[in-house]
């Protein structure tokens, strides 16, 4: 029986479901993967800001991965908020044996500027270099400067220039090997855009395609779903993005 390609996301809950592992899960299933999630940390949110974040404990943490990686054996792993400094090198130590591709958006701020991880990340190095993609945006690669500095390739995401926004493709040592500029698209609903384009990529992956490509394709859809989620207003500030709002609903 052939069944479709296993994505684990490991991340944080937002309860307003614009960003973080739930908007993972709907990347997923919309690109046809079957997902599954190793929650991190608990955001309390709205449309508007965060209001609390409860990290889950390490060992909750990397219990979630240990049985989702023996039982359902994902192709492809995607990374997000890590809710507390030191369980990048705990998680790190995890997946340095298992050799699935896997992709990190290393978030340090909710788009509403609030820290989205309690300490210091400690051991970044340890896991980057289990990684095939880190996914920074222009500020949070300022803040660490991490291109060339690991194993991993580097999408330095959203620079500004004109005409929109540009994406960066760097490799392992630091060279800028593609780029993608993209019409900036006019929409409040731009909560979760990180989150999407790292699941996307990762996805992606999965489906077989290579680094470049994969990018590539995730830019492209990102900005399709930016200007769907522009149609929408749902609650009182940024809305999250959607990710090809179904149309089954009361059907006879
Ligand atoms: O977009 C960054 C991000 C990641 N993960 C969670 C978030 C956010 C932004 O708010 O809430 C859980």
């Amino acid at each position: 029986m052939s069944s479709p390609p296993v994505a684990l996301t490991i991340a944080g809950s937002d309860s307003s479901a614009g960003a973080g592992i739930q908007a993972d899960l709907r990347v997923f299933h919309a690109l046809g993967l079957v997902g599954a999630s190793a929650i991190t940390a608990v955001t309390v949110q709205d449309s508007q800001r965060v209001h609390r974040i409860h990290p889950v404990p390490t060992d909750v943490v990397l219990d979630q991965v240990r049985v989702v990686l023996a039982d359902m054996r994902p192709a492809v792993i995607k990374i997000g908020m890590l809710g507390q400094g030191e369980l990048a090198g705990e998680l790190g130590a995890l997946l340095s044996t298992t050799g699935i591709p896997t992709v990190w958006d290393p978030v340090l701020k909710s788009s509403s500027g609030q820290d989205l991880v309690a300490g210091e990340v400690t051991s970044f190095g340890t896991l980057a270099d289990c990684c095939v993609l880190l996914t920074p945006n222009v500020q949070e690669v300022e803040h660490a400067g991490w291109v060339g500095r690991t194993a991993a390739s580097t999408l330095v995401t959203g620079q500004r220039v004109e005409g929109g926004f540009r994406d960066r493709l760097y490799s392992p040592q630091g060279v800028e090997v593609a780029g993608w500029t993209r019409p900036f698209v006019q929409t409040r609903n731009d909560h979760g855009t990180g989150c999407t384009l790292s699941s996307a990529i990762a996805a992606y992956l999965a489906l077989g395609a290579p680094l470049e490509r994969a990018c590539g394709l995730a830019g492209d859809r990102v900005n399709a779903w930016l200007q769907e989620s522009a149609k929408f207003q749902v609650g009182e500030g940024r809305g999250g993005m959607q990710h090809g709002l179904g149309s089954l609903g009361l059907e006879t």
